[in-house]
């Protein structure tokens, strides 16, 4: 078999696949570049046989190219997070036995050290111009693994999810289906490429329909605007907190600004958002002024999209629709029942969109479903015949900004510094963020302590998203009978919180 997505290519030609600052590229062009890079990586082999091949590329067409191209070869696409720290960078390629690392003159600087140590090879995005004519490409089954995307959990390191080409193909092909992707489509491409919402809603589902995909190297609320003015877009997908900087900067503007941006949004058919809680004063907020009531769907890491409000018909604020076609949901209580209609439920999925596994975590793969279906950790409400999410039933998952993070991953990072005796993180809500990380500190005695530079060592460590931008100093931290942090409690000491 050959993979789906990649096939449909043929058929679009010479139409515009991808547009950047730098240029414009046809679906000609991604077939034949993208076959370019699967032969480099083939190398002399007939199938990479699931090699894990991780790329740190910027959000353009190399990215788009080097990702097909290594899902041709047979190969594990892993992307890399462009502002990722090394030891985010290096924890990823180590823990997905990566053997390549597919990067650009950019990033050369930060991957040589990480390459060395985890003896990996580095090959250089530019390499794959030579023109080789053989090997063939491999033909592959759709359950060959295709992507590892790393999210965090409530223990540990975050997780390899692994999807399928089966996977990827159902997920692209029920939000197509939903939101009636077209040929003449035109996307806006501002999100990061190492999560689900850019690389699976926006790249490839614009990329199975034809359609035209036009990738920023990052999010700048002006840009966007201008964006909005200048570009054909019919479609915009982001994060609740993009559009709250998007009413910030446009209540910031002149009149005549505001009233130019509001008119150029009337071109646009569809704007949904997704990846975390949308609140409603932003929706209201974004409806005056854009003039769209947002579609808002709920998804995760490993399993696409579930549940969506409706392309058409009525969507309802703070709701999030029902499941997508051929995904299967229900809620489920702590005693692994299902509930009736009105009772809060864990969300549970299945489906073909269902990742396959945890990257070498079999336990864990295990525990994470029941009876077949995926325990997302998620608790809603069916309500009048829609789905309402209530939020989570762990503490230490925090959602800031449309990422997800682990509040014990980032302890267990901060604990590290030798001025720390020991720290609890916690979420705390923000209207922008959702909510911000903050952390509780317990110094060690006589030790001077600064925030600032506590925090750019935390920079040096973790994701820019993780390192926590709010925080007190405690001389103990709030523990129950059984020794656990009081997280609940310890939210009450952040009022009045230092930034
Ligand atoms: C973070 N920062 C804050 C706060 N929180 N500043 C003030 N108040 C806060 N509460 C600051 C940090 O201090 C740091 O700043 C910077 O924000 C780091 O966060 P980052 O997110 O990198 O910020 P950004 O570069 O300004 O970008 C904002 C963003 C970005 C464009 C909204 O967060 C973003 O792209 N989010 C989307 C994530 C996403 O795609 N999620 C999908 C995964 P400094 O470094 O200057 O000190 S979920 C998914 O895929 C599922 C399947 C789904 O449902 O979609
Ligand atoms: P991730 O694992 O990074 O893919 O994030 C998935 C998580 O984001 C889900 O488990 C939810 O907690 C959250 N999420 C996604 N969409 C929504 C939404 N519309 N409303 C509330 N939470 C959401």
């Amino acid at each position: 078999m050959t993979i789906h997505l990649i096939e449909r290519a043929k058929k679009f030609q010479e139409r515009t696949a991808i547009l950047t600052p730098k240029g414009s590229f046809s679906y000609s062009d991604l077939f034949q570049q993208s076959e370019q890079v699967a032969k480099n990586l083939l190398h002399s082999s007939s199938d990479l046989k699931e090699k894990r091949v991780a790329f740190l590329l910027p959000s353009d067409f190399s990215y788009v190219k080097v990702q097909w191209g290594i899902w041709r070869a047979g190969g594990i696409a892993v992307p890399l997070c462009t502002s990722h720290p090394a030891p985010e960078l290096e924890y990823i390629v180590q823990n997905s036995g990566a053997s390549v690392i597919v990067t650009n003159n950019d990033f050369i600087d930060i991957i040589k050290p990480i390459a060395k140590r985890t003896r990996t090879q580095i090959i250089l995005e530019s390499a794959f111009c030579t023109q080789i004519d053989s090997p063939e490409l491999p033909l592959l089954s759709s359950k060959r693994r295709a992507m590892i995307l790393y999210t965090s959990g409530t223990t540990g390191r975050p997780k390899g999810v692994i999807s399928t080409h089966k996977n990827i193909q159902s997920q692209i092909e029920t939000l197509v289906k939903a939101w009636k992707w077209k040929q003449d489509d035109h996307i806006l491409q501002i999100l990061p490429l190492h999560h689900v919402h850019g690389i699976i809603n926006i790249l490839n589902c614009a990329l199975w329909s034809g359609a035209t995909c036009e990738m920023l190297l990052n999010f700048n609320s002006k840009v966007v605007w201008q964006h909005f003015v200048q570009s054909n877009l019919t479609l915009f997908m982001a994060v609740p907190t993009i559009y709250s900087k998007l009413i910030s900067t446009w209540e910031e503007s002149p009149p005549e600004q505001q009233q130019f941006w509001s008119k150029a949004c009337s071109k646009i058919r569809l704007m949904v958002s997704g990846s975390a809680a949308l609140p409603i004063q932003t929706l209201k907020k974004w409806k005056r002024i854009s003039g769209h009531f947002l579609l808002e769907r709920y998804g995760m890491t490993e399993i696409g999209m579930a549940l969506s409000n409706p392309l058409e018909g009525k969507r309802v604020p703070g709701y999030v629709g029902l499941p997508l076609p051929g995904v299967k949901v229900r809620l489920v209580n702590e005693n692994g029942h299902v509930v009736e209609p009105g009772i809060p439920g864990e969300i549970q999925v299945k489906g073909p969109n269902v990742f396959s596994e945890y990257w070498q975590r079999p336990k864990e793969t295990k525990k994470s479903f029941q009876q077949g279906w995926f325990k997302t950790g998620d608790v809603a409400i069916l309500e009048n015949g829609i789905y309402k999410i209530l939020g989570r039933n762990s503490v230490d998952i925090i959602k800031s900004g449309g990422y997800k993070v682990s509040a014990l991953e980032i302890e267990g990072i901060l604990q590290t510094h030798r001025d720390i005796k020991e720290c609890a993180v916690i979420g705390i809500p923000d209207a922008e963020w959702g909510e911000s990380v903050a952390v509780a500190l317990v110094l060690k005695t006589k030790t001077v302590f600064q925030w600032d530079t506590f925090r750019k060592w935390a920079k040096s460590q973790l994701a820019p998203y993780k390192v926590p931008v709010h925080h007190i100093q405690m001389k103990i931290l709030p523990r129950n009978a059984m020794g656990k942090v009081n997280k609940a409690k310890l939210a009450n000491n952040f009022q009045g919180a230092v930034k």
